[in-house]
């Protein structure tokens, strides 16, 4: 039997938790073979800690032959403590009459506590994944927070619109979606990031040429994904939850189990390539492989990409000026 692995999961009594938990604990995200140890956070709040102890029972009631242990807490430092894995889920929701600077300033607060948190008390190798918006810059400043954890290993979530945009694209070109390579979102979790087909591919085919309709790429994929969370909120009333539970699944099993030669796109602090200037918490293409990723790097970027690319990095480069001030 391996040792298990511990995975830490704030918000752990939300929507995205609520399909989140019990797939990892069923072995979908690390493997059949892999025993894990649920740690979760939630708010101190009454109803919070009750929502929490009803899913950890429910969690008992699945009788999981994988899930060696659990434990469900308030306190950061309880549920980092040696921490493999750290899905960063519970955030700030926007409440009626909150700008988009407060709503970043509220998240900064949480996101430098739990940066220091796991620096503090999690596995020296943790990897960490936010979902919890916005996205980009929340990890940006917990990778901040942690000065002594490897920043390559803070990462925000870009998956759920990497998949969304694997859909629409299969959907136009009449292809599995499961045949597709070489896609990319790049930059923010936000309705500026930009989905990339120049380079996608299926059975080796370009989908490019296969397609051959600009006004389609600009006027519809783009807006299509990029706006994706928003029409999920009117259709449904509530945002994407199982999607974005399953877009974490995707994004730590393929870091962890790596993604065998193909691209996935996860945001991951900037090397400098790209004109993204260094730190910057950017959508970008990567394979990945024994919990390592690599850039994939030289692509080129012609004059409709590097404006989209940089519509996207001036909305990050706002963020991270919103919230300098907190991070010294
Ligand atoms: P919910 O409001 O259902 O759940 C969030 C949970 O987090 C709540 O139970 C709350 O008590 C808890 N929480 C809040 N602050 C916390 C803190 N400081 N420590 C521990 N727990 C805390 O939201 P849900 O639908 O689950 O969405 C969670 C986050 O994911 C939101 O910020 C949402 O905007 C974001 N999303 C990100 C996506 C992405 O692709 N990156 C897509 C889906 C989703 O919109």
């Amino acid at each position: 039997m391996k040792t298990p692995v511990r995975v830490a999961v704030t918000g752990a009594a939300g929507q995205i938790g609520y399909s989140l938990l019990f797939r990892i604990a069923s072995g979908e995200m690390l493997g059949k073979d892999q025993p894990v140890i649920l740690q979760m956070l939630e708010l101190p709040m009454e109803k919070a800690q009750a929502a929490l102890k009803g899913v950890m029972m429910e969690l008992d009631d699945c009788a999981f032959p994988l899930l060696a242990g659990m434990v469900g807490t308030d306190d950061a430092e309880v549920a980092f403590k040696d921490a493999d894995i750290a899905l960063l889920v519970g955030a700030r929701p926007r409440g009626p009459g909150m700008e988009r600077k407060d709503l970043l300033l509220e998240n900064a607060k949480i996101f430098t506590a739990q940066g220091a948190a796991l620096n503090k008390v999690a596995s020296r190798d943790v990897k960490v994944l936010v979902v919890g918006n916005p996205a980009n810059t929340n990890a940006y400043i917990a990778m901040k927070s942690a000065p002594d954890l490897p920043a390559k290993n803070f990462t925000a979530m870009l998956r759920l619109d990497h998949n969304r945009a694997l859909s629409q694209l299969a959907a136009k070109a009449g292809v599995a979606v499961g045949d597709i390579e070489k896609l990319v979102v790049w930059g923010n979790h936000s309705p500026t990031m930009y989905p990339d087909y120049r380079f996608a591919t299926a059975g080796g085919e370009s989908l490019k040429d296969r397609i051959n309709d600009d006004a389609w790429n600009a006027e519809t994929f783009i807006p299509t994904v990029g706006k994706r969370g928003a029409a999920i909120i009117e259709a449904r009333g509530l945002s994407s939850a199982a999607s974005a539970a399953n877009a974490a699944i995707d994004h730590i099993h393929d870091w962890m189990l790596g993604s065998d030669g193909k691209w996935v796109t996860m945001g991951v602090p900037s090397d400098g390539s790209y004109g993204i200037p260094e730190g910057v918490m950017y959508g970008v293409p990567v394979i990945t492989k024994d919990g390592e990723y690599t850039r994939v790097e030289g692509l080129e970027i012609d004059d409709f990409s590097r404006a989209a690319m940089d519509k996207t990095l001036a909305e990050l480069e706002e963020e991270r000026a919103g919230v300098a001030h907190l991070l010294g």
